[in-house]
């Protein structure tokens, strides 16, 4: 009796434990293939490097996707690299990531060199070479003093050359005020004493590695040059106190479906505007001599040579042909009354002599015959200077054409006593060509070289001074 009942009980139990174990068994068999599901997909399907199920789900369409509330500061940072407009490029869209992931940016100043530049190049490369350089550039400019030509680089605090309102107003933001990019004074800065469990680096393994994106419903890259998807959620869920990014270059780094984001980006650029006082200022007074804001036409035409900028070298005398024929075909819909022709009294005789206090384009226009009087004032923009043969064509066509060397040097006085509040290097030459751009943008209308960074920004603050065209 007493070995049945105990045996019942036994077998009660057991089928008590099977019973138990069978039910662990699927519970746990049904994670695992539902997690591996998820992985795959997003892998598989995305290419997406980061897995973004490190905690809880979120809707699809849900557009902030915040899994870790916390009132604790997080930062975030990048390594800049190549030219300024490369680099301006980059700090819009760390301005961006910043507002998106909530996090603190330790923004980079911008680097200006006397010669070559930091070439793009993926995370590990780029790292080895802005820090060997920079800290190289340290000693030696100490050494040598910083107008010494072996003295190649200055680091200047985007804040002294833009606007920062928008900036203010939107993000956090930190200076990054240690000179050689090294992590380790980043880490100490920032009390970072375990890095593995405190830093994450985006590490790209290739130039265009990752393209961030928004939407759950995005799929593929909008840009073949990408090899890989990476989810905002999935960096906005990340817990380390840093996000340290390689190379954000790019104007299609983000595939942005969220009208919240897609706007926000496009303020963050049009709000990067050249606010620096004696820039300004030159810029204004020179464009007096025009005749006054939205009084000529603004030409932007890059050269280029045969070397290191040959993509504008081989077309350079295509671009002057279409740009000289553009605006031909613009003179055309201009009326004559553009050069306030009225106001010029006519005399007995059809040339009017100049005089010293008139500003220079109406002595241009005094100089020239009554026919060629319909013709706009110009301000031409170039990296090379008025006597390069390539720029025959586009004078001859033209009689009152503008440029910053050959009319208005005198202008650029001031500027040469502009130095870098954080090393006392003279800015002079790194500004030039921010002065010819500033003029060029404040005719009432731009035509810029095709495919130019420099012209698309000189477009931006034209559409910002003087309004859409
Ligand atoms: N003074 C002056 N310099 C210019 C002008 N346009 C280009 N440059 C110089 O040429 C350099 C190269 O131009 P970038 O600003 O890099 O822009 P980009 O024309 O798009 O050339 P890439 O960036 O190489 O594609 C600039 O650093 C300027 O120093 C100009 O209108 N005036
Ligand atoms: C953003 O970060 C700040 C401080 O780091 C924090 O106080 C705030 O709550 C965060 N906002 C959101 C929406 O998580
Ligand atoms: C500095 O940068 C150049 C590229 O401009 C690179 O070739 C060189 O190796 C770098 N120097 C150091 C010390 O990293
Ligand atoms: C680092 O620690 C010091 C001392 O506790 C503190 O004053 C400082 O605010 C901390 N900095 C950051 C970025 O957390
Ligand atoms: C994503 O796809 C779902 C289902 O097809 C749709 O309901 C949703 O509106 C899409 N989201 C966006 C932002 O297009």
């Amino acid at each position: 009796m007493l070995s049945s009942s105990s045996l019942s009980i036994i077998n009660h139990r057991w089928f008590f434990f099977v019973i138990t174990f069978f039910a662990i068994y699927l519970a746990i068999s049904y994670i695992i293939t539902s997690f591996t599901q998820i992985d795959n997909e997003i892998t598989d399907k995305k290419k997406t490097y980061v897995s973004y199920i490190d905690e809880t789900s979120t809707t699809s369409n849900s557009h902030s996707c915040f899994g870790t509330e916390s009132n604790e500061e997080r930062y975030m940072t990048y390594l800049p690299h190549s030219g300024f407009h490369n680099q301006r490029n980059m700090l819009e869209n760390a301005v961006f990531l910043s507002w998106v992931l909530n996090r603190t940016l330790i923004m980079p100043p911008v680097i200006f060199t006397k010669k070559s530049i930091i070439p793009h190049r993926p995370y590990n490369i780029l790292y080895k070479m802005i820090t060997g350089n920079m800290t190289n550039n340290v000693i030696t400019c100490k050494r040598k003093g910083v107008e010494d030509n072996r003295c190649m680089f200055t680091q200047l605090d985007w804040e002294e050359l833009m606007d920062f309102k928008f900036i203010k107003k939107n993000i956090r933001y930190i200076h990054r005020g240690d000179q050689n990019f090294n992590v380790n004074e980043l880490y100490s800065f920032l009390n970072i004493t375990n890095p593995e469990n405190q830093v994450f680096t985006l590490a790209e393994e290739t130039r265009y590695d990752f393209q961030f994106y928004d939407d759950e419903n995005i799929t593929k890259v909008s840009d073949d040059q990408f090899d890989h998807l990476i989810h905002l959620c999935s960096l906005q869920r990340r817990k380390e106190k840093l996000i340290h990014f390689g190379s954000i270059y790019h104007l299609n780094r983000f595939n942005l479906r969220f009208k919240k984001n897609i706007e926000f980006l496009k303020s963050v650029r049009e709000n990067m505007i050249i606010n620096h006082p004696v820039l300004l200022d030159i810029g204004d007074k020179i464009s007096e001599q025009l005749g006054g804001l939205g009084s000529f036409i603004g030409v932007h035409l890059r050269l280029g040579d045969m070397g290191f900028d040959k993509k504008f070298g081989q077309k350079a005398e295509e671009n002057v042909d279409s740009i000289t024929k553009s605006l031909l075909n613009e003179i055309g819909d201009i009326p004559s009354s553009y050069n306030k022709l009225e106001e010029i009294e006519v005399s007995d005789s059809n040339y009017l002599i100049p005089t010293n206090t008139m500003i220079e384009s109406e002595k241009c226009l005094r100089s020239i015959s009554p026919e060629q009087r319909n013709f706009p004032i110009i301000y031409l923009a170039s990296d090379k200077p008025r006597n390069d043969h390539r720029l025959k064509k586009f004078l001859r066509e033209f009689p009152c054409v503008f440029m910053l060397f050959s009319n208005f040097e005198k202008y650029l006085e001031p500027l040469k006593k502009v130095k870098n509040p954080r090393d006392g290097a003279l800015l002079y030459r790194y500004f030039v060509p921010f002065v010819d751009g500033i003029v060029a943008a404040r005719g009432n209308k731009f035509i810029g070289t095709p495919e130019s960074t420099f012209s698309d920004y000189v477009l931006r603050l034209h559409e910002h001074w003087v309004g859409p065209q």
